[in-house]
């Protein structure tokens, strides 16, 4: 391994070679041999196999199969008679699925509640940088967007939701344009489009490298003008069930400490990602809330799971300097000419393969001793952005990727004239609870949207699929339960199928005294 300074001096001097250097695509096959050496889904040490509940018998990483099989915070015999809410839909999570299904549920007539761990908008939403992809422009199609998404996937995307997804997508994005978000254009005023790993046309929409942020800003202000009810700051802790529906759940007020009841005819859960549990040791780019809540809750009430043994690392996380590790540095960067480079000054992989092959490529480089390491013993390799300016016109890092300028310009880093260091950050759960075309979950009247579903993007997800995905699932939630919930009553609260879970897990001989969710990670003791 080779020192920052001396290594960034050969990275630099390696750069007007590399400028016309072309790297070939891998062969499918070095691919595939590439990501089952090097990315953390194949490390099989890292995974366990999962003993109760609807998803015995196979595997996931460890530290989900130890939430997921995990006691309630709340026990069987808390309370329920007595309602603090009774709403027709409850929504829980206030990223942008959340307040997208919110959204859509209210202006149907449905009566929705807002529930959020922390203040709405506080979600991985706001994380996202790079875009949103669309099948939108004359050369393009949504088929193709279906064909890149599923090669993204390894095939193993459910095709129902996925065609879904690109077919929605165009009315997706005008419902956001006509509400105010504004996505970047060209001189012509045509929507400005640009390409990401994986996909064969230029298809993201993007808000400068701030895209998430600007969505959520206007769904944000949308959920405050329509006056829907909030509540903040009270986190999902148990869903309520009648045995076989859900038809609630017990939220927790931080403040207080004290439990909040709903009654719901439908519940939407949009509790997001999983970064905060650090999956084997990795830093992350995801908000501090993202504690898979969901996960274990939906999964004791009955719900399955789906590809929980899939993760996504994305490949560029900053290393350096410390207090920002994980932090994601945009792939749109290397989409307009961003490279990576190892210790010696050398690329070595096509920057635009899909993530879990960069990924790979990424940790090989670093395993193999061609990588950097940093003063506290971090490792990485070079993602050299001046090269952006020089290949796009000077001042394309500054009005275009001015998240990026200015988080490391915080600490004295001038990414126009440096190089920085990047390494795989915890990113994406690709899989989750498993859900139909309506979002709704194999638990009847429970709904699941953004990221805590899973399905859609198969073994890897695509740039930009995210933030799409959010919107359109999001909206097909919303539709769904408000047409639901108008022809039905509210249903008996039961906190039955704890009882149930506790036996299974006895009769599996699991003992563990942990708690899930966990709500905000666990600093302390790591
Ligand atoms: O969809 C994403 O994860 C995304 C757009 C990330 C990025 O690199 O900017």
């Amino acid at each position: 391994m080779s020192n920052i300074t001396e290594s960034k001096e050969i990275a630099i001097a390696s750069r007007s070679f590399r400028q016309t250097q072309i790297v070939p695509n891998l062969a499918p096959s070095a691919k595939d041999t590439l990501i089952q050496q090097y990315h953390p889904d194949y490390k099989k040490e890292a995974y366990r196999q999962i003993n109760v509940g609807p998803n015995r018998g196979e595997k996931t990483v460890v530290e989900l199969a130890n939430l997921l099989e995990a006691n309630s915070p709340v026990s069987a015999n808390t309370p329920t008679a007595t309602t603090d809410y009774a709403v027709d839909v409850l929504v829980i999570g206030g990223g942008g699925a959340g307040a997208t299904a919110a959204l859509t549920a209210k202006a149907l007539g449905a009566n929705v509640l807002l529930a959020t761990k922390l203040r709405l908008g506080d979600a991985n939403t706001v994380m996202a940088e790079g875009g949103m992809q669309v099948a939108i422009s004359k050369e393009d199609t949504p088929i193709r967007h279906y064909l890149d998404t599923l090669r993204g996937g390894h095939m193993e995307n459910d095709p129902a939701l996925l065609k879904v997804l690109v077919e929605e997508g165009p009315s997706a994005t005008k419902w956001l344009i006509d509400m105010g978000v504004l996505f970047d254009k060209e001189e012509d005023g045509n929507l400005s489009m640009r390409g990401g790993g994986g996909s064969s046309k230029p298809r993201l929409l993007r808000c400068k490298d701030y895209t998430g942020l600007e969505m959520m800003r206007v769904l944000k202000d949308e959920v405050l003008n329509r006056e829907i009810d909030l509540l903040e700051f009270s986190p999902v802790v148990e869903l309520l069930t009648d045995g076989e529906c859900c038809t609630g759940a017990i939220l927790k007020n931080l403040d207080t400490n004290r439990l909040i009841v709903v009654s719901a005819k439908c519940v939407i859960l949009a509790t997001g990602g999983i970064g905060r549990l650090h999956i084997q040791g990795f830093p992350t780019s995801n908000h501090y809330g993202a504690t898979a809540d969901g996960l274990p809750i939906a999964y004791r009430a009955g719900a399955k799971l789906t590809l929980q043994d899939t993760f996504q690392y994305h490949p560029t996380g900053a290393v350096f300097p410390e207090p920002i590790a994980g932090m994601l540095v945009t792939e749109a960067l290397r989409s307009v000419g961003a490279q990576l480079v190892n210790a010696k000054g050398d690329r070595f992989i096509n920057e635009m393969e899909t993530r879990d092959a960069v990924a790979s490529a990424v940790i090989a480089e670093c395993a193999q001793g061609r990588g950097v390491t940093t003063p506290s013993g971090r490792k990485g390799v070079w993602l050299d952005l001046p090269l952006v300016d020089a290949i796009n016109g000077e001042e394309t890092l500054k009005t275009r990727f001015p998240n990026m300028v200015r988080q490391f310009s915080r600490y004295q880093i001038d990414i126009t004239k440096e190089p920085v260091l990047i390494y795989p950050t915890l990113h994406y759960q690709n899989g989750g609870v498993k859900i139909d075309v309506n979002g709704e979950s194999t638990l009847s009247n429970l709904f699941v949207a953004g990221e805590a579903s899973g399905g859609i993007h198969g073994r890897n997800r695509l740039m930009g699929n995210s933030l799409l995905d959010i919107i359109v699932y999001g909206r097909r939630a919303g539709r769904a339960v408000a047409d639901r919930v108008s022809k039905m009553g509210f249903g008996k609260m039961t906190l039955n199928h704890l009882g149930h879970f506790d036996e299974a897990r006895g009769k599996a001989g699991i003992t563990s005294k942990s708690v899930s969710p966990i709500l905000f990670p666990d600093y302390v003791n790591r």
